[in-house]
């Protein structure tokens, strides 16, 4: 890549040459057709239809119905002027039947489906990136222990090559898993998402077991796909203590612990982190770890993805007052943070996004750095970032959503400044292509850069999606108006 540069007068920010731009997805918040080629349940499937788990009773069963209009949604990223595309594929699709025992037949009508897609994609000049796992893990797997079983995770390998040897002749980028951490902690600990257990050792199990399966795909599609490279997606938070005094960097590094390190640092140091192992004493023993797991786990892979939102503030609770959430007080209900109680996460003034989500593109900035100065050599991407924020479409379907187009133009910025300071970046993906199912929340919120009239299907690009193309068409970042 050539060096980037910054226009001291126009303000113009320029990204390095073969800069990738693309938008991501997942296939359970784009697809629907959840009973069509074969495919069986997920736990997003049984978690959604499940009364009480998302909000108004919303489920995956149409969602923007890609499935069957990818063909469309392929010709309007070409539009746009996409260079890639990130999209998961959906494990139940692939092997309908598999059990703890025994991966089961391979679908072929599912694997057609990916392979089209792929095909498609190419055809328009869109590079796919792959991801093998964004949560929908096949229901028989969960009813079988899920991610607390260590099975899971060499089903999960032989999964991936099946994967990798029918794709990998097209697929640069093949992504192991998305965002472990909602999976484990979010999964097991606090039951907000699928499958919605509560059970802290548990969700410890799953921590390892997951990153097991990482390390077991990253083998496979080595050997059925020699040329792609391999990447692991993780949601990694700026973690900020309130203060410098000693309970408050303390309650960072627990949180730091908990959500980066433990998967940060088996995947690329090769070893769990001693204080977090110790933090956790009480709750697991940690003896899933197995002899050689830490060996599988930590091959090298190519390029480490980053997804970021929005920064974490935390603060030593000292029980004498209630408890505070990062959208307010602490309800008392289960929480992701495991043997972390002495732990609250202060409100932040300031703006926010629909999810509530404080906005802070310092965060991308720091990140960026701290993964190239901790991991140099590796090529760091940012998979995910974007924002919901409560679109109001005009009469004839357009939707201007400027506090969209800041958010992005600021966290691009971001990127910039952690490129200019060094950072390896070579791409960025904006979450999302298209308004989608998100998860708990249903339909409620939208992240897309394309409004999606769920009545109809109807795709309408917003503004932000026509800021994101003229971005692409640049390979720059143009100052706000004014
Ligand atoms: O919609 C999700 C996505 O599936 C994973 N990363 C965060 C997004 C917004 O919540």
């Amino acid at each position: 890549m050539t060096s980037i540069q910054h226009d001291q007068e126009t303000g113009t920010l320029r990204f390095p040459e073969g800069f990738v731009w693309g938008a991501a997805t997942a296939a359970y918040q784009i697809e629907g057709a959840v009973a069509e080629d074969g495919r069986t349940p997920s736990i997003w499937d049984t978690f959604s239809h499940t009364p009480g788990k998302v909000l108004d009773g919303d489920t995956g069963d149409v969602a923007v119905d890609h499935y069957h209009r990818f063909r469309s949604d392929v010709a309007l990223m070409a539009e746009l002027g996409l260079t890639a595309y990130r999209f998961s594929i959906a494990w139940p699709r692939i092997t309908p039947h598999v059990t703890a025992d025994a991966i089961g037949p391979v679908n072929e009508a599912g694997l057609a489906f990916y392979s089209a897609l792929v095909d498609e994609l190419l055809a328009a000049g869109i590079s796919p990136t792959a991801t093998l796992y964004h949560w929908d893990l096949p229901q028989a797997l969960e009813d079988a222990g899920g991610w607390t079983n260590r099975a899971t995770a060499d089903r999960f390998g032989e999964y991936a090559g099946i994967v990798a040897a029918a794709l990998g002749d097209r697929v640069g980028v093949f992504t192991t898993l998305n965002e472990p951490f909602c999976s484990a902690y979010l999964g097991y600990a606090c039951g907000v998402h699928a499958p919605g257990r509560t059970d802290d050792a548990a969700a410890l199990a799953a921590v390892h077991h997951l990153n097991l399966a990482h390390g077991r795909a990253v083998a496979a599609v080595r050997a059925a796909a020699p040329a792609a490279r391999v990447s692991l997606t993780l949601n990694l938070g700026w973690i900020n203590p309130a203060t410098d005094s000693a309970p408050d960097v303390d309650a960072a590094r627990r949180i730091d612990g908990l959500q980066n390190r433990v998967f940060l640092d088996p995947v690329l140091n090769g070893r769990y982190p001693e204080d977090v192992l110790a933090d956790t004493s009480a709750v697991t023993d940690w003896s899933f770890v197995r002899p050689g797991d830490l060996e599988v786990i930590s091959a090298p892979i190519d390029v480490l993805g980053l997804n970021y939102y929005s920064p974490t503030h935390v603060r030593h609770w000292t029980r004498e007052r209630p408890r505070e959430s990062p959208t307010g007080l602490d309800d008392g209900s289960p929480r992701p943070w495991i043997a972390a109680d002495d732990v609250e996460f202060p409100t932040q003034h300031g703006p926010r996004t629909e999810m509530g989500w404080t906005i802070d593109p310092r965060g991308l900035t720091e990140l960026l750095l701290r993964l190239a100065a901790e991991h140099p050599g590796l090529d760091l991407m940012v998979t995910e970032n974007g924002a919901a924020f409560a679109d109001v479409p005009e009469p004839d379907g357009s939707v201007h959503d400027p506090e969209r187009v800041a958010y992005l133009r600021d966290h691009l910025a971001a990127v910039h400044e952690a490129i200019s300071r060094g950072a390896p970046v070579t791409g960025y993906y904006v979450w999302s292509l298209l308004d989608n199912f998100e998860w708990a929340y249903g339909y409620s919120k939208r992240f897309g850069i394309v409004a999606v009239d769920y009545a109809t299907q109807q795709r309408t690009p917003k503004d932000s999606a026509h800021f994101y193309a003229a971005t692409v068409r640049a390979n720059a970042v143009e100052p706000a108006p004014g």
